[in-house]
């Protein structure tokens, strides 16, 4: 399999971080995504994934996936070990509530593209910039620290699709240096996922296109 990935995009670590539980080999596909204006926008991009935007996993039969949260669904139904969801449905629901929470209420605020057009179109300095990243962050947080129950992980004993979204998600908190003092039990969970090899060997810094 081939990821295609940026070091820093968060929607790309959650994938490496399920590829990496899985115990699944796959080759990294560096997709810059600020260098030359970006180059997820070039038309050889393109035809790999319309939405120009990374994760995007391409399978062994040259089929594609993109979208993080599918892609990662499809790992867990197509290599089941470990589960990444629990077997009850009303536990999978809360592990899914908190997985989109982040990907679908946070995440898409603080993208590339839209603090790009932030910044270039409607012209706000950084600092406007900064405090709209952290305002996202601290609303999404403050109801995911009130869903997380007794750990090490977000839903117990076991790591779930709640975890590897979480732990992208504070990486790009203390990257744009929002407090998490509010969150202890959010900044535990972390903690706890970090000290396992598949969430390490997933890193910003640990990727081969690391700057
Ligand atoms: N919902 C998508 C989000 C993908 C996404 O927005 N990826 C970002 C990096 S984290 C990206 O490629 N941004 C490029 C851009 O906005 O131009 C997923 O979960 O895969």
């Amino acid at each position: 399999m081939k990821l295609y990935s940026f070091f820093r995009s968060s929607a790309a670590y959650r994938t490496r971080i399920a590829l990496n539980l899985k115990g699944l080999s796959y080759e990294t596909v560096a997709v810059h995504l600020t260098r030359d204006g970006g180059r997820q926008y070039t038309a050889e991009f393109r035809a790999i994934n319309p939405q120009m935007r990374v994760p995007a996993l391409a399978l062994a039969d040259g089929d594609v996936l993109i979208q993080s949260l599918a892609i990662i669904e499809y790992l867990d139904e197509v290599y089941p070990t470990p589960p990444l969801l629990p077997t009850d449905a009303i536990a999978r629901a809360h592990v899914r509530a908190a997985a989109q929470l982040i990907a679908c209420d946070i995440h898409p605020l603080n993208n590339t593209s839209t603090l790009n057009y932030l910044k270039t179109t409607l012209k706000h300095d950084q600092a406007t910039v900064n405090a709209w990243y952290a305002s996202w962050i601290e609303r999404g947080f403050a109801a995911l620290e009130a869903m997380i129950r007794p750990g090490p992980y977000c839903f117990g004993p076991h790591v779930t699709l709640a975890d590897i979204c979480l732990v992208p998600q504070v990486a790009n908190a203390r990257r744009f240096k929002v407090p998490l003092d509010r969150f202890p039990k959010i900044v535990a969970v972390d903690a706890a996922c970090l000290a396992l090899a598949a969430f390490d060997r997933a890193r910003p810094e640990n990727q081969p296109d690391a700057e």
